[in-house]
């Protein structure tokens, strides 16, 4: 299958690449490297050392034998969009070039704009350039969980069957995100689902948990494969951040009372899900939905988790509950679907904890690039739109 990648040199986008062209599909990407500048202006770096493409690239012929094509491209210019599938007849699009972050999303009025207009403009010029260009060819569009946000009922995959006032329908099920991030991914849902109706475009659309870690086999020893692992406030998530605590031995950072419920997955799951979906795409016409994660646990569930792997492997962790930057619900129940992946085959390689160990050993090596970004362990960007350090909710001192 001739699959093109739009952000291939994300954290998922690269493990995506080398996970597809190993399995003998013919692997086509783009990306502005903006993913790197973020990272960059939060003042962080990737706790894995990453290499600039063309050796990315290079690395994957040395090392695999195996070859991608990239193109360094803007998403939201459409005549962009149109040159790279005229070359390249992509059979499927996976979009993964989006903003993906919530923190980043609530800076500004800037930085709203941009995630927002970035996302959805992005998810626009491949829908358009699908219908106009490969009406056969799949979206396959990473959504987020977050779409949902916490409701006090259980959450479908995507849609839900409703009586109300005596009749009943199928209708999408209620999305009530929790930043301008997880809005802009609503707004590509809802798109994309017009889109289907309208055009017969065929997408799946993945409400995708948390995921973790630092490889998937296809990466071998050579780090010049290894895909990046952010751990700043904006672009490294919880489990990520957590990790990165340990190794240093900084405190583990729930924020609030932190029972916040979430899914979770590792990066060599996720790659296996998007890739059943690709190898079993939608129906002309069908909008389908994948609740995909693995394990839901809250988050001092997940601390402690990390605490208990991290000891295994002579680290000394605590744990220090951070006033809460964001207005979320901390205690709440969470109980979503997640069996049309498993229907499809989906099974899942490692446990968490294995999985855990396994990143934590990796990041043990690259101890001094994490702590010489110590600075951005605590956050400072709040949802209230001000932005100073938060505070440990047990008194200590910051930075203690
Ligand atoms: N959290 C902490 N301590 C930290 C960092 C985060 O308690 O040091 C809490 C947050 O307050 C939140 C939860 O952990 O309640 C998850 O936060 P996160 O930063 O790990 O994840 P989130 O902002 O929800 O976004 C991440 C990805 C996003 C993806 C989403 C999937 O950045 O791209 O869409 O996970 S989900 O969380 O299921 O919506």
């Amino acid at each position: 299958m001739r699959v093109f990648i739009a952000g291939m040199d994300g954290y998922l986008g690269w493990s995506l690449a080398q996970y597809l062209a190993a399995r003998g599909h013919q692997v086509a990407g783009a990306d502005l490297f903006l993913r790197r500048q973020w990272v960059e202006e939060m003042g962080s770096c990737s706790a894995t050392p990453i290499v600039p493409m063309k050796e990315r690239l290079a690395a994957l012929k040395e090392s695999r034998g195996l070859e991608a094509k990239f193109w360094e491209a803007d998403l939201r210019d459409y005549s962009v969009v149109e040159r790279i599938f005229k070359e390249f007849h992509p059979d499927a699009v996976v979009h993964l070039g989006e903003c993906p972050s919530a923190p980043y999303s609530m800076v500004d009025v800037h930085h709203a704009t941009f995630v927002q207009v970035n996302n959805v403009v992005s998810t626009f010029n491949l829908m358009f350039a699908i219908r106009d260009l490969q009406p056969e060819a799949h979206l396959l569009k990473l959504g987020t969980m977050g779409e949902y946000g916490t409701p006090n009922v259980d959450i479908p995959e995507g849609f839900f069957e409703i009586e109300y006032r005596g009749r009943r329908d199928r209708m999408p099920f209620p999305r009530q995100p929790g930043s301008f991030y997880h809005l802009s991914k609503v707004h590509g849902s809802n798109n994309i689902m017009f889109a289907c109706k309208v055009w017969k475009l065929r997408a799946t659309d993945v409400m995708q948990g948390v995921v973790f870690g630092t490889r998937i086999d296809e990466m071998g020893s050579d780090e010049r494969l290894l895909t990046r692992l952010d751990f700043d406030e904006s672009f490294g998530t919880a489990i990520n951040r957590f990790c990165c605590q340990a190794v240093i031995g900084h405190p583990l950072t729930p924020f609030g009372r932190g029972h916040q419920k979430r899914g979770f997955l590792p990066l060599r799951d996720s790659m296996q899900c998007l890739t059943l979906a690709l190898e079993n795409p939608a129906q002309p016409g069908e909008y389908r939905v994948f609740n995909q994660f693995e394990e839901v646990y809250d988050l001092t569930e997940l601390a402690e988790k990390v605490r208990r792997v991290a000891e295994q492997l002579g680290l000394k962790v605590e744990i220090h509950n951070l006033e809460n930057p964001r207005k979320e619900m901390e205690e709440h129940y969470y109980k979503p679907d997640h069996q049309n992946l498993r229907d499809l085959g989906y099974k899942p390689t490692h446990d968490v904890e294995a999985e855990m160990k396994i990143m934590l050993a990796d990041l043990m090596k690259y101890r001094d690039r994490i702590e010489g970004k110590r600075e951005v362990l605590i956050p400072k960007i709040r949802w209230d739109g001000t932005s100073h350090k938060v505070e440990y909710l047990s008194g200590q001192a910051v930075g203690a």
